[in-house]
Order: structure tokens, then C-alpha cells, then sequence
């Protein structure tokens, strides 16, 4: 069941409320959140959604099953960015932003945060890094999008782990490239030799191969 909203803090935030198979967009966030607290600016003719799931999965595989939903709904020649992005050109199209919802000590359910560029503007401090789908194809209808985006969503949801990682390598530019990655722990260099079963970019680093689970990514 898919819920519309004017205008929310967050579609996550608000998917928390909602039961497993429903899905919630909104037309604008006023408080749209990025991972790591940061903000993600979410005007108006932009697609803001959340999708509720039982936790079968481990909540990466989520992750990595939104990405592959958006690339195969958008049409265009976009690709991944570990963990998180889909990128067009060097730009930003799409963040995804999964968490779970915790009952007490037990995971309750996972809400899987989309956030897409589609007809809106972009702000004008985000220009240089992110792009919409208006500019790079033509504008679309928000809601059909928001179909196909859920039903391909639940299309590689019934696929097996191996499938989904083979596709989501194989839609990662960043397999052979040399990056910085950022995270909790520092930066870590390295060239990108694989997206490990537990959903790692493995690196190959001058002190050998490294797993990082999280983090921003460069390119070096
Ligand atoms: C993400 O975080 O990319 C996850 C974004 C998830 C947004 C969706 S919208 C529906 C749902 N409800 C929410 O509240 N969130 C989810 P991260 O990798 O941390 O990237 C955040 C960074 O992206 C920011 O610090 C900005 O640099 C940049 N950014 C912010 N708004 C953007 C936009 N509209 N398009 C492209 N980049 C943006």
C-alpha cells in the first residue's frame, strides 16, 4: 500500500509508523536525513520515499536491492557508488538511507529510505555535485516512478543474496579504481578489488587487503 504525503520531516521517519509492505512518499521533506546525520535537501518535484520490510535480509542487502530498483526504473546509463549512491556523471542522482526499528533489543522491521532527483531544482550549493533526472533525460511522472521503483523493489527481493551481489558489482564503477575511504575509524586508501558477502568494499592497500564497512568514498 502506498501512502502520499504534502510535506513530512522525514519518510522514514514517518515509515516507522507503518506496517511491512507499505511504502511512503511525500512531495517535500522538511527534515530529510543523509546517513551519518547529515541532511539530504529534499524540495518539491523530487521522489521522496520509504519502503517498510520484515528484516529477512541483513539490512545491506536492502540497500543494495534499492539501488538495483532505481537503476532499472530510471533508463538512464547511471551506476552505483558504494554503499549508497547511484551517480550519473560524477553526480549524485540517488541516496538510499536503510535503518532498522528496534523493539526493545529486537529488530522490529527496516525502513529503506529512497531519495531521487527527478524534476525538481537543485540547490544551489549541491550543484556541483548532484544531478536530476530532468536534466539528464526529461521530466517524469513522480508516481509511476514510485510503481516501478516498488515493483522492481520487490521483484529482487525475492532473489537469492548471490544473485543480488553479482548484479550489484557489476553496477559499482568503483571495481578497479583507486579511492580514499573516510569513515569512523579514519581513512583508509586503497584500489577496490571486490564488494564482499557481508556487503565490504574490499581494498587492496599497501598493508594488504582491508573489508571496510562503512564509510565516504573518493576517488583517488
Ligand atoms: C544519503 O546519505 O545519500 C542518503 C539519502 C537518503 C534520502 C532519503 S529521502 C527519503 C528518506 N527520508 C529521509 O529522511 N532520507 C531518505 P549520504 O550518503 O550521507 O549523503 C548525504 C550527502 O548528500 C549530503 O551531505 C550532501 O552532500 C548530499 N546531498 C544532500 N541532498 C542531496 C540531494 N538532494 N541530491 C544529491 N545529493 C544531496
Amino acid at each position: 500500500m502506498i501512502y502520499r504525503f504534502d510535506k513530512v520531516g522525514s519518510t522514514n521517519d514517518v515509515a516507522k509508523g507503518y506496517d511491512a509492505g507499505s511504502v511512503i512518499v511525500a512531495s517535500e521533506q522538511s527534515k530529510g536525513r543523509g546517513r551519518f546525520k547529515r541532511g539530504w535537501a529534499s524540495p518539491k518535484g523530487g521522489l521522496w520515499m520509504s519502503i517498510v520490510v520484515k528484516p529477512s535480509r541483513r539490512l545491506f542487502e536492502y540497500t543494495f536491492i534499492a539501488a538495483l530498483a532505481v537503476l532499472k526504473s530510471v533508463g538512464i546509463n547511471a551506476s552505483i557508488k558504494w554503499p549508497n549512491d547511484i551517480i550519473f556523471e560524477g553526480k549524485k542522482l540517488c541516496g538510499i538511507l536503510s535503518e532498522g526499528v528496534f523493539e526493545g533489543e529486537k529488530i522490529e522491521k527496516f525502513v529503506v529510505g529512497i531519495g531521487m532527483n527527478i524534476n525538481n531544482e537543485i540547490p544551489s550549493e549541491l550543484r556541483d555535485i548532484a544531478v536530476s533526472l530532468k536534466e539528464v533525460k526529461e521530466e517524469v511522472n513522480i508516481d509511476s516512478l514510485v510503481e516501478k521503483v516498488v515493483m522492481n523493489f520487490k521483484e529482487l527481493d525475492k532473489k537469492e543474496f548471490d544473485y543480488i551481489l553479482k548484479e550489484y558489482k557489476k553496477n559499482c564503477y568503483m571495481i578497479g579504481k583507486n579511492v580514499a575511504v573516510r569513515g569512523i575509524k579514519g581513512k583508509i586508501s586503497g584500489k577496490v578489488v571486490d564488494v564482499s558477502e557481508e556487503g565490504e568494499l574490499v581494498l587492496e592497500t599497501d598493508e594488504g587487503r582491508a573489508e571496510v564497512g562503512e564509510g565516504d568514498v573518493s576517488i583517488t
